[in-house]
């Protein structure tokens, strides 16, 4: 506004300055309005999802299945015999290793050994080389033979197991065992079925580039 009044004043006053006021009129009418309105707004909208669905599975399938172990004397469960009959005296088989031996001796109002072992299917022959009689009598194989002084008998067994005996004449300490194992050894096969099923799935999304 002082600036105005100044010029007008002027113009009228001295005229041949016009010309040369004219230019400082020019410049101040033709105000350039700088507003640099930068709109460089730098928004780098980036989103960057990484997503790695990477599921590694290991199932390693291993069974492995122990070979069936073959069942020993069972000492702690009484056997049929020891069950027929309880006071002979069972204890005298204790520690005793098994004969293997087909044939079984009585002798001395004893058997002889303590202990036979015979695989399944074979003939077992009982001999009496006492002047007295005895039996020998296998509750859990039905059998139940007197022998007389000199003579002997025979059986064959097939199944396995653990038979105690006893002669029924001179109880308590005229008993023995016959431990019958498995004729043929079947070896059970180890079934190791390894099955290792390893899914790695590894899905990464890529960057999502979202600016302008
Ligand atoms: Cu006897």
């Amino acid at each position: 506004m002082d600036r105005r009044t100044f010029l007008t004043r002027g113009a009228l006053v001295t005229v041949p300055l016009v010309a040369g006021c004219s230019g400082q009129e020019g410049e101040d009418g033709g105000s350039p309005a700088e507003s640099p309105t930068a709109t460089d707004r730098e928004t780098p909208t980036v989103t960057e999802t990484q997503t790695p669905t990477a599921t590694e599975t290991q199932t390693p399938t291993a069974t492995e299945t122990p070979p069936q172990s073959q069942s020993t004397t069972a000492t702690g469960t009484p056997t049929a015999g020891q069950q027929a009959y309880p006071d002979y005296e069972w204890g005298r088989l204790s520690g005793v290793e098994p004969d293997p031996t087909t044939t079984i001796r009585m002798a001395n109002t004893e058997f002889h050994p303590l202990i036979a072992e015979v695989p399944s299917g074979t003939e077992v022959t009982v001999t009496n080389e006492d002047a007295a009689r005895h039996t020998i009598t296998v509750p859990a194989l039905d059998v139940d033979e007197t022998v007389d002084s000199g003579g002997s008998v025979s059986f064959t067994v097939q199944q396995t197991g653990t038979f105690d005996y006893v002669c029924t004449f001179h109880p308590p300490q005229m008993l023995g065992r016959l431990v019958v194992t498995a004729a043929e050894q079947t070896p059970t096969t180890s079934t190791a079925t390894e099955t290792p099923t390893e899914t790695a799935t590894p899905t990464p999304i890529p960057d999502d580039d979202g600016g302008y």
